[in-house]
């Protein structure tokens, strides 16, 4: 069979898309199972800087029978299902299929809206199984393929859930040659993604992560070593690895003794690659010498979630880190010469006006790159299924879900709040400091970073007000 695998039309809000283009290794990663008994075409929108999708170019080019999006931020719900509805009443035989966070979490609103199947979850077997049974290769029932939703008679049907991948090892390699556009974040060659693991073995309250994964694991060295080995002959030079938490120190999966063999085995086999990781503030105030690895191994950034500079704060979110932690990271990750986006939410539930003003201004501080977002509740996560069964839930509209919008319910204070955080971002980027940043920085990264966080502000500006004006 012919089959799309795309993301959602790219929307106004994708501030980290128009900042950070990265690689769908997602859909390269489900194509695998896949190509060898169908033919296989990927569509990633959330690359384009000026327009929204090429969905239905690509139908009229490739025609699939079956096309499969990935959908894992709740504010592309709407748009994804108004895409479906119009690609069912053009063409009805094409078969629909979701996946990704959402999905997995929120059913009825996909089903009503033109799509057939949902997949919850993990989804390479999954797809492969009811990819097979929609191509008459396989006899087997509907009803027996683990991890689906679908419609029958009316009705819902949630198939029984599927098991986890035992070993990650068996997984077979992305097919990175089926994305058809390469880019660049530092110049020094091609972009691509890996993991190392999948899942984390923390539980902060905003996040999904532990809910959708259910448990931390992990690939091997030898695995990640082979992918390493293809990637460079593939030409690439850059990259990123997707994993949640890169270390863990809960003394199991990848153990900071796993990550430093690791680091010690990539810089042994000068790879020579420009890597970004994501790590928490405790791990590496525990382990100085790892990241000192790190940057031998050449990690050239990290993406922090440093997230606020309060105890109180702190305890809310359940990220289980301490005040001053945040702080020391920062120093070390400097003493390295590595790059630190700093990931912070705003506005989390019950925070107070100095919680949010300390968030401001060590944030500016101890990150090189300030990432600041207002805090949306995801589905999945603790604090999305707590606000759900409020009778005024501030969760029914998934458009409002885009780590812009106050979504807490009291009208007033939504407005004092987004006062705060337009203020809050326009003293990050309306600073002398950061400014001369962007012209100069003795860690070029810390300049194009900078950089490129002038272009993604300025696109979503220009963007949100063309919506404001119906135009985009
Ligand atoms: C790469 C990435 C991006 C890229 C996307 C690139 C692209 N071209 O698609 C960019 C930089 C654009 C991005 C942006 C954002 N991201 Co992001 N991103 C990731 C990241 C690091 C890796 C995704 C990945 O490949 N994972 C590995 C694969 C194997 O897992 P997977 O994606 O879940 O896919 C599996 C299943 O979900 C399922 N599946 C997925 N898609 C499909 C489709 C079909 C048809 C089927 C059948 C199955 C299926 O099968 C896959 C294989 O098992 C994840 C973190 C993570 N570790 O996953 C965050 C993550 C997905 N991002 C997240 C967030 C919050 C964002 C932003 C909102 C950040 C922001 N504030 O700006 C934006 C939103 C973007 C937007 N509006 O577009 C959150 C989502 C939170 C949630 N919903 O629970 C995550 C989980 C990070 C986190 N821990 O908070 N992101
Ligand atoms: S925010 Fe990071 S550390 Fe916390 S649960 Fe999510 S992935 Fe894990």
């Amino acid at each position: 069979m012919k089959i799309l695998l795309t993301t959602p039309p790219n929307q106004y809000f994708n501030v980290t898309g128009f900042t950070f283009r990265l690689p769908a290794y997602n859909l390269a990663q489900l194509a695998t199972l896949l190509k060898t008994e169908h033919k296989i075409e990927i569509l990633d929108n959330t690359i384009n800087l000026f327009h929204a999708h090429d969905i239905f170019k690509t139908i009229k080019s490739f025609g699939p029978e079956i096309i499969g999006f990935s959908v894992s931020f709740g504010a592309y719900t709407k748009n994804v299902i108004e895409i479906a509805r119009n690609i069912k009443a053009k063409y009805p035989r094409i078969i629909l299929i979701a996946g990704g966070r959402i999905p997995t979490f929120i059913h009825e609103p996909f089903l009503a809206g033109g799509f057939d199947y949902l997949v919850a979850g993990e989804g390479e077997n999954t797809l492969y199984e009811l990819v097979q049974h929609l191509s008459g290769k396989s006899k087997s029932n509907i009803s027996n393929i683990k991890g689906i939703v679908y419609k029958k008679d009316r009705v819902i049907e949630i198939n029984q859930p599927r098991g986890l991948i035992e070993k990650l090892d068996d997984l077979p390699f992305a097919s990175r040659e089926l994305l058809k556009k390469r880019y660049s974040l530092w110049g020094y060659g091609d972009l691509t993604s890996i993991e190392g693991s999948r899942g984390c073995s923390y539980n902060c309250s905003f996040c999904s992560q532990p809910n959708f994964w259910k448990k931390l694991r992990v690939f091997s060295n030898e695995r990640i070593l082979k992918e390493l080995e293809l990637i460079r002959g593939q030409g690439f030079k850059e990259l990123i690895f997707n994993d949640d938490s890169f270390v863990s120190d809960k003394g199991f999966g990848n153990t900071p003794e796993k990550i430093a063999n690791l680091f010690k085995a990539i810089e042994k086999g000068k790879f020579d690659f420009k890597l970004g990781v994501c790590l928490r503030a405790d791990t590496i105030c525990r382990n100085q010498d790892l990241i000192k690895l790190a940057r031998q191994a050449g990690v050239i950034w990290v993406n922090v979630g440093f997230e606020s500079y309060t105890s109180d704060s702190l305890k809310l979110m359940n990220k289980g880190l301490v005040k001053n932690v945040n702080a020391k990271a920062s120093e070390i990750l400097r003493e390295n010469n590595i790059m630190i986006w700093g990931s912070h939410v705003f506005a989390y539930p019950k925070q107070t006006d100095y919680d949010m003003k300390m968030t401001i201004k060590y944030g500016k501080k101890y990150s090189d790159f300030f990432r600041l977002t207002m805090f949306t509740p995801v589905e999945g996560s603790i604090l999305f299924e707590k606000l759900k069964k409020l009778d005024d839930s501030p969760v029914k509209n998934s458009d409002d879900l885009n780590y812009f919008n106050c979504v807490l319910q009291d009208k007033k204070y939504q407005k004092k709040i987004m006062l705060k955080f337009i203020m809050g971002l326009l003293s990050y980027y309306c600073n002398l400091k950061t400014i001369s940043n962007a012209v100069y920085h003795k860690n070029r990264h810390v300049k194009l970073m900078t950089r490129r966080a002038y272009l993604g502000a300025i696109l979503f500006v220009i963007y949100s007000v063309l919506r404001r004006l119906k135009l985009n």
